[in-house]
């Protein structure tokens, strides 16, 4: 056995996003989003579930503030509903959208919570993307009216700002594989939102820092880890690509100001080469102060020709699997957290998302998730791993605070510490809840 410990100041905390688990969609002046148009298109999401009620955190914030601070954590990552903020995208303000932000972020500060607020986290309003979504710049435009009035609204309040989440599912995701909102499939339009977005993030730093506003800002891209399944050169280059298209497609814009060579090489002879414009990427490129980072799972790959999009297969070598038959592989955070180190700078990183996916019900108030539980452990020892060679992670945010919509696979996928009954919107703690609570206040555990 060995204690795995964290630094004294590692900050701790839980993670969640508006359209996953506020409800009252219809409430208070909302907008529409993408996904309440999407959830409501037959055949999108699971059992037909929508984000109309959710876990009802519009009414329930503060239990759920509650639930942070009993956990013992310092930190909320939470997300804004855009249309709750401007119902059209533009113009109008909903101060009551305003207000109720106010109230959540008041109740955190009041508990001793620090909020971390992502501005996009999905929920795009369909009055956009009625007018081309991401694929327009005139939403860029939009984006950035949008965090400068959030900035000002919140100046003093909110100190940690993620402009973009996971800028691969808005794009590729959404827009190549079709199976999130708006569900296009067209890898160009899908390369070119990609790029939308990282302009969108540039625009949004570079108008925080002439802002003066103070606090500090990243933006939280999802990584995964493809292992080489031997030392064959094509079985290692295959996985360059799978890793690439997560890494270096959406961080060297940031990090270098530019695409990876191999890259648009790859996807030139796909038919496709991001529309990049005159100062695009000196934009992209303006320094942040974190990085979030999203991990959940690795595969091991193998070249295959005209497998997919990269000549690439997953191989299934016997891993064991969560319940959204992902592969459990702490391996590949740690290596994915190095290669992020060697690659790029030390930037400080907030791991903004990880966590599983076990599907327990409560049995005479208990929720056993030892699994969850075994997630944690080795994902949290990889984590230290990575810190112990030197990668610069300031704290861990896990996903998810409560079970919640999760996205096209709708109530059926459970992530949180938090068992939720959607029918009475009870929250129950589950033994992983406890287990992390207990890693929190003591810094350490024992592997
Ligand atoms: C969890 C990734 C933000 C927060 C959480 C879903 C995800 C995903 C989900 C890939 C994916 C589906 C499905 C089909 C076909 C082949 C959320 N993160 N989360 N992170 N990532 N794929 N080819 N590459 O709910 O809101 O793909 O894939």
């Amino acid at each position: 056995m060995a204690i795995i410990q964290f630094p004294k100041d590692f900050r701790w905390g839980a993670a969640t996003a508006s359209y996953q688990i506020e409800g009252a969609t219809n409430e208070d002046g909302r907008g529409l989003s993408i996904w309440d148009t999407f959830s409501k298109t037959p055949g999108k999401v699971h059992n037909g579930d929508t984000g109309d009620v959710a876990c009802d955190s519009y009414h329930r914030y503060e239990e759920d503030v509650d639930l942070i601070h009993d956990l013992g954590a310092d930190v909320y990552r939470f997300s804004v509903a855009w249309p709750r903020i401007f119902p059209n995208g533009t113009g109008e303000v909903n101060q009551k959208g305003v207000d109720y932000y106010h109230k959540l972020v008041d109740y955190m500060l009041e508990k001793g919570i620090e909020p971390m607020c992502t501005l996009y986290h999905w929920d795009l309003p369909q009055a956009l993307q009625d007018k081309g979504g991401w694929d327009n710049r005139d939403t860029i435009e939009a984006f950035v009216q949008y965090a400068d009035f959030m900035f000002k609204e919140f100046h003093g309040k909110i100190k940690k700002w993620i402009t973009v989440n996971e800028p691969w599912c808005s794009s590729f995701l959404s827009n190549y594989i079709g199976v999130h909102a708006p569900g296009n499939q067209n890898l160009q339009l899908a390369m070119d939102i990609a790029h939308h977005l990282l302009v969108a993030h540039g625009r949004a730093v570079k108008s925080f820092r002439e802002s003066k506003i103070e606090g500090e800002i990243g933006y939280a891209p999802n990584v995964t880890w493809f292992e080489p399944y031997s030392t064959k050169e094509q079985d290692i280059e295959a996985c360059n690509r799978g890793n690439a298209w997560n890494l270096e497609w959406f961080f060297d814009p940031v990090f270098k100001g530019t695409y990876p060579d191999f890259m648009l090489e790859w996807f030139k002879e796909k038919g496709a080469v991001p529309t990049v414009l005159d100062g695009d990427l000196e934009i992209i490129s303006q320094p942040i102060d974190f990085l979030g980072i999203n991990y959940y799972t690795g595969n091991v790959g193998r070249y295959k020709e005209n497998e997919g999009l990269f000549d690439l297969e997953n191989i299934d070598i016997g891993y064991d699997k969560t319940a959204i038959d992902w592969f459990i592989y702490p391996e590949g955070f740690y290596k994915v957290l190095v290669t992020i180190k060697d690659l790029y700078s030390s930037v400080p990183i907030y791991i903004t998302e990880n966590g599983a996916c076990y599907n327990e019900e409560p049995v005479n108030g208990v929720v056993s998730d030892q699994k969850r539980i075994d997630y944690l452990r080795t994902h949290l020892t990889a984590l230290k791993r990575s810190m112990d060679s030197g990668v610069n992670v300031k704290g861990f945010l896990y996903w998810s605070l409560m079970d919640n919509f999760e996205w096209a696979l709708g109530y059926s996928m459970r992530f949180g510490i938090v068992h939720v009954n959607y029918e009475t919107l009870e929250r129950t703690k589950k033994d992983s809840y406890h287990w992390f609570s207990e890693t929190i206040k003591k810094g350490e555990f024992i592997v």
